[in-house]
């Protein structure tokens, strides 16, 4: 039985990576931080027993910033393939905690695959580094390509490019099978309520349903390449399959604008929503609404408001992924489009939302979380 370690399993993708393995037989090990709440709500659904033996699922505390417990889960797991997916993931964020960034992005790298030569497993245990479309930034060339030159924009994005570097290093200096996926924008209903599909299917959902009163919003003239989180984690896995390391850019080839999201998310929920004015002044207001699934909402209604406190420091405009290598090497397409994941998105918030006002509307106190 093969033995996979994720970092981050608690997250997006490494969730859905656990999902994948664990159907393919491996016996999968995750590391999970301390926090003070729970925080494994998204596997949740596959945690196992750990009283009872034979267990393929298992969790181990631990965090990227602390070397010492990383060397010892790598040598207690011993692990066939790692996936470096932990880190400090939010862009916006980093801007406020650049060096915890740093720490845990770029050193947090190092320190994993470190552990892994210090166990003495650098023949044996396949890498995977968690790369990213950040790394173009201010893009140099459009598509973006394996090829394209690197222009960080953010701490977050230069955290991430040394620990890109590292990877190749490691690979290069000690053999070891080492390799980056450099993924664009990936979502899902499992995305993180802060980044922006999930802020604007989750608020309109939560608007729909008269739990919030409006939607606001930073730069909405940005463009990215929204792929689904399921189809990334698959090209994640045959990343380690193949031969040879090599590093792969993964996107679905289609750049669409947080405008056209934001209106996308609205039409499912039957709101017709049209944009006015400009800047800071750019509000979207409701044209006409159908069906029974935002009782809340009226034409004429303001539900989205631009806030300057959304905007970032050094913003990354526009990204759009070249994905061929990836096709014609390993055959991945996508098989989701960018517009089926935002149905499912919306159908998942607004069902939560449902839940929500139904208590609203029975007395319950339904607070509402937001940045
Ligand atoms: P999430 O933010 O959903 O998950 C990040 C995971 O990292 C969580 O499990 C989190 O734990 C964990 N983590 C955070 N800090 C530490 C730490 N100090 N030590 C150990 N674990 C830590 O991210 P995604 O699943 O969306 O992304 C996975 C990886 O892929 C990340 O590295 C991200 O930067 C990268 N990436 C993501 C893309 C995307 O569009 N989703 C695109 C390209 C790259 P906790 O649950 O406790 O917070
Ligand atoms: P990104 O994702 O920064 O691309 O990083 P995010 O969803 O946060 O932003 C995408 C674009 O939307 C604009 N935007 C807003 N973003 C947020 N979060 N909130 C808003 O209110 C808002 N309004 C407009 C942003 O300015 C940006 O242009 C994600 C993360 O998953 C990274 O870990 C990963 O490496 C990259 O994708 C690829």
């Amino acid at each position: 039985m093969k033995k996979a370690l994720i970092t981050g399993v608690t997250g997006q993708d490494g969730s859905y990576l656990a999902e994948l393995l664990l159907e393919k037989g491996y016996q999968v090990h995750g590391i999970k931080r301390r926090g003070s709440l729970f925080n494994t709500q998204r596997v949740d659904h596959i945690y196992e027993d750990p009283h009872v033996d034979n267990q393929n699922f298992v969790l181990h505390y631990g965090d990227l910033s602390d070397s010492t417990n990383l060397i010892r889960i790598i040598q207690e797991v011993q692990p066939d393939e790692v996936y470096n997916l932990g880190a400090q993931s939010h862009v916006a964020v980093s801007f406020e905690s650049p060096e915890y960034t740093a720490d845990v992005d770029a050193l947090g790298t190092l320190r994993l695959l470190e552990a892994i030569r210090i166990c003495g497993m650098e023949k044996k245990t396949k890498f995977y580094q968690a790369s990213t479309s950040e790394l173009f930034g201010e893009v140099q060339e459009t598509p973006q390509k394996e090829t394209t030159p690197f222009y960080p924009r953010s701490p977050y994005a230069a955290a991430k490019l040394y620990a890109y570097w590292i990877t190749i290093n490691y690979r290069e200096s000690y053999g070891m099978y080492a390799c980056n996926g450099i993924l664009f924008n990936h979502e899902s209903p499992r995305r993180g309520e802060t980044f922006v599909t999930r802020k604007i299917t989750r608020g309109l959902a939560n608007i729909a349903q008269g739990l919030e009163g409006c939607l606001y919003m930073g730069n909405m003239d940005a463009l990215r390449d929204w792929g689904h989180a399921k189809d990334y984690v698959r090209m994640q896995w045959m990343m380690l399959q193949q031969d040879e390391p090599m590093d792969y850019v993964i996107a679905t080839g289609v750049q669409y604008s947080v405008r056209q999201f934001i209106e996308w998310s609205a039409a499912e929920l039957g709101i017709s929503l049209y944009f006015e004015g400009e800047g800071v002044d750019e509000v979207g207001i409701v044209k006409a609404v159908e069906g029974d699934n935002a009782p809340n909402v009226q034409a004429g209604d303001v539900i989205v408001k631009v806030d300057p406190r959304y905007f970032r420091p050094a913003e990354v405009e526009t990204l759009l992924g070249d994905p061929s290598k990836a096709k014609n090497e390993l055959g991945w397409v996508p098989e989701i489009t960018t517009q089926e994941m935002c149905a499912e998105m919306v159908a998942h918030d607004l069902e939560e939302a449902k839940r929500q006002a139904l208590l609203k509307n029975h007395g319950y106190s339904v607070p509402v979380a937001r940045e």
